[in-house]
């Protein structure tokens, strides 16, 4: 069966939880309860085909400010650019992130792609303000 992975991204508050509890439990969230992260898998048929949705339902408060970085990957093909350097740093300012050219080929820049982010993370949400039930593990999806 094939699987098929949704994130709800959008505004705090405009129903994105309700929209996503109404499909998969058919009932409406009266209360508003903002969310951290929750996901749901749902089995559904869509045109005679059985599909496995994979449903993330995310933070809404979190939406324009999602620690980000953008990567311009295979520097080592210096001949071959295509996008300059000032093409990616004007992108990554309008998207207010860092930005890193990289090579994956050449190791260059591999690490401080991951470590940035994770910095990034750590900014936001110090591990000390984590909140989670108890006995669960800390986890993070890149
Ligand atoms: N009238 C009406 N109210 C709705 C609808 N969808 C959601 N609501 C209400 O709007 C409020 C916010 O809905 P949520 O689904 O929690 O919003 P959200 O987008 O998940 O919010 P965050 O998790 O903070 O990002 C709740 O009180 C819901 O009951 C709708 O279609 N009609
Ligand atoms: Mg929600």
């Amino acid at each position: 069966m094939r699987e098929y992975k949704i994130v709800v991204l959008g505004s705090g508050g405009v129903g994105k939880s309700a929209l996503t509890v109404q499909f998969v439990q058919g009932i409406f969230v009266e209360k508003y309860d903002p969310t951290i992260e929750d996901s749901y898998r749902k089995q559904v048929e869509v045109d005679g085909q059985q599909c496995m949705l994979e449903i993330l339902d995310t933070a809404g408060t979190d939406t324009d400010d999602v620690p980000m970085i953008l990567v311009g990957n295979k520097c080592d093909l210096e001949d071959e650019r295509v996008v300059g350097k000032d093409q990616g740093l004007n992108l990554a300012k309008s998207f207010s992130c860092a930005f890193l050219e990289s090579s994956a080929k050449a190791k260059i820049n591999v690490n401080e792609i991951f470590y940035d982010l994770v910095r990034q993370i750590n900014r936001k949400s110090p591990e000390k303000n984590l909140k989670r039930p108890s006995g669960r593990k800390p986890c993070c999806l890149l």
